[in-house]
């Protein structure tokens, strides 16, 4: 399966700059297993996942006991750099207060692991695990969460000098919109909008907190926030309520999030959409003197962004009532997603989708990092912390053979490698997954690892992706 776009694969860059780095990503609830024990404290997914029967986290990928396995699996395949999360509730089971020793103990562990074998980690505070104690709480839309997080990255920043590449949240979008808008994850809320802006900007307060920490204790290394961004394109760029629908889409998704990390501050045309978005919902959003301080002061220090791509969106006017629904099964077609007020995703018949509906446009992400480029000249690096394919793989004879994810990978580096070479400051690629893992509404049918899990006996098998990100890794090429 190809990808439709203007410029064929074979006009893109194939070189591989030698300071690239070559990386993969995890995050801690989706392969550590040991949910509950080790001292660790509950998140919301733990209770979730239990009422609604459907999957376990536990053991996952059992990374708690085989990080060493794993580890050796990045050297020996050309992975030089892995994205690992820290589960907070193993730090602080209850959030803040008493600190879990197992658990701090643990990540050095890991972390002394990943230099030994020469990969080098790149660490996330945040990854959809507020302990429950806090979520139960009202998560980031309670402000004592937001204290709470700067206490608990204050805390790694002085108890893990070895990590030198910190990143405080992944995917403030997609947690809000899942939470409080498309209502598929714990909180379970639909249409609030009003909710997603205020918590995005909450959490956008937390990351300025612990950005302004970073720097106040003086730690060397580099810091930043991780967004799941896609590039919103109208689908007739020449119908004004296309473009109108891509615009409000792009405020809710990219740009406020983007205006405040770059910026610390939101652009007339994003509080002008939220605040209209927010109505809408019949709320309002609250935007306090004090946090526009502290995102301004945090502005400047950011060092890296990392940009998780999936998928871009085209956007068609939408008068009618809210339309959702998400296709977590892989039954293809299934998915619909139209917002009141903001607008109706299609799909072309020339565009490839994965199994899950999401569009496969690789020149997505480029338009995406060139964007940045241009817009926030100031935005200093740039890390692809997630991208790859979901599939519902098959071990066949003890080998996978997925060329649709290899070429996923391909295309997506190629057009990496072009804003690189037009100037962006790219200086990394990390594939999602590492290994095949907990997927978070689709179980364990969604894999998209470089090495397949046997989930039975939690054996690791490398997929063709894995032999061919070696090879790309190792000459520095990807037409291998
Ligand atoms: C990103 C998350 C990851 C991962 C990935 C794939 O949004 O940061 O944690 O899950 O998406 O998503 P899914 O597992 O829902 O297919």
């Amino acid at each position: 399966m190809a990808a439709e776009h203007p410029l064929s694969a074979k006009a893109l860059p194939l070189d591989i700059p030698r300071d690239f780095i070559f990386g993969a990503a995890t995050a801690a609830y989706q392969c550590e297993g040991e949910t509950l024990t080790h001292g660790k404290g509950k998140v919301a997914w733990d209770d979730y996942l239990a009422e609604k029967g459907l999957f376990s986290a536990d053991p996952a990928s059992d990374f708690y006991h085989r990080y060493p396995e794993d580890l050796k699996l990045c050297r020996k395949y050309g992975i030089d750099g892995i994205r690992i999360s820290i589960a907070w509730s193993r730090i602080f089971p209850k959030g803040t207060g008493k600190v879990n020793l197992e658990g701090v103990i643990f990540y050095h562990h890991l972390f002394a692991e990943c230099k030994a074998q020469g990969v080098e980690p790149y660490v996330t505070l945040h990854h959809f695990d507020t302990p429950d104690a806090l979520y139960s709480e009202g998560d980031f839309l309670n402000r004592t969460t937001i204290d709470a997080f700067e206490r608990y990255a204050r805390f790694c920043f002085e108890e893990y000098p070895e990590v030198t590449n910190w990143f405080t949240f992944n995917e403030i979008w997609a947690a809000v919109s899942n939470m409080y808008i498309e209502g598929t994850w714990p909180r379970g809320q639909r249409y609030r909008l009003d909710l997603a802006f205020q918590a995005m900007h909450n959490m956008m307060v937390a990351h300025a907190r612990a950005v302004l920490a970073f720097d106040e204790l003086g730690h060397r290394g580099k810091i930043g926030v991780v967004h799941a961004l896609s590039t919103k394109y109208p689908d007739d760029p020449a119908n004004p309520g296309d473009v109108a629908a891509a615009a409000a889409e792009d405020v809710l998704n990219n740009q406020f999030l983007l205006d405040a990390t770059f910026d610390g501050s939101y652009s007339d045309d994003s509080l002008a959409c939220a605040h209209h978005l927010a109505g809408i919902a019949g709320g309002s959003l609250v935007l306090p003197e004090e946090d526009l301080g502290q995102i301004k002061a945090a502005a400047p220090l950011n060092d890296c962004l990392g940009i998780n791509y999936y998928q871009s969106n085209f956007l068609k006017a939408y008068d009618g009532p809210n339309d959702l629904h998400h296709n977590a099964t892989g039954e293809k077609g299934t998915e619909r997603y139209a917002l009141a007020g903001v607008g109706e995703r299609v799909s072309h018949p020339e565009i490839p989708r994965t199994d899950w509906d999401w569009l496969i446009y690789p020149q997505g992400l480029y338009d995406l990092i060139m964007r940045i480029k241009d817009q926030w000249p100031h935005y200093g690096a740039i890390l692809v912390t997630e991208n790859g394919m979901g599939a519902k793989d098959e071990l066949v004879d003890g080998e996978v053979h997925d060329a649709e994810r290899i070429d996923y990978i391909r295309q997506h580096l190629s057009w990496t490698l072009k804003a690189r070479s037009e100037g962006a400051n790219v200086r990394g690629y990390f594939v999602w997954s590492l290994m095949d893992m907990f997927s978070w509404t689709n179980g364990y049918n969604k894999r998209y690892g470089l090495f397949y899990v046997d989930f039975d006996t939690q054996e690791r098998i490398p997929k063709d992706s894995a032999a061919w990100y070696a090879k790309a890794s190792k000459e520095r090429r990807l037409d291998g």
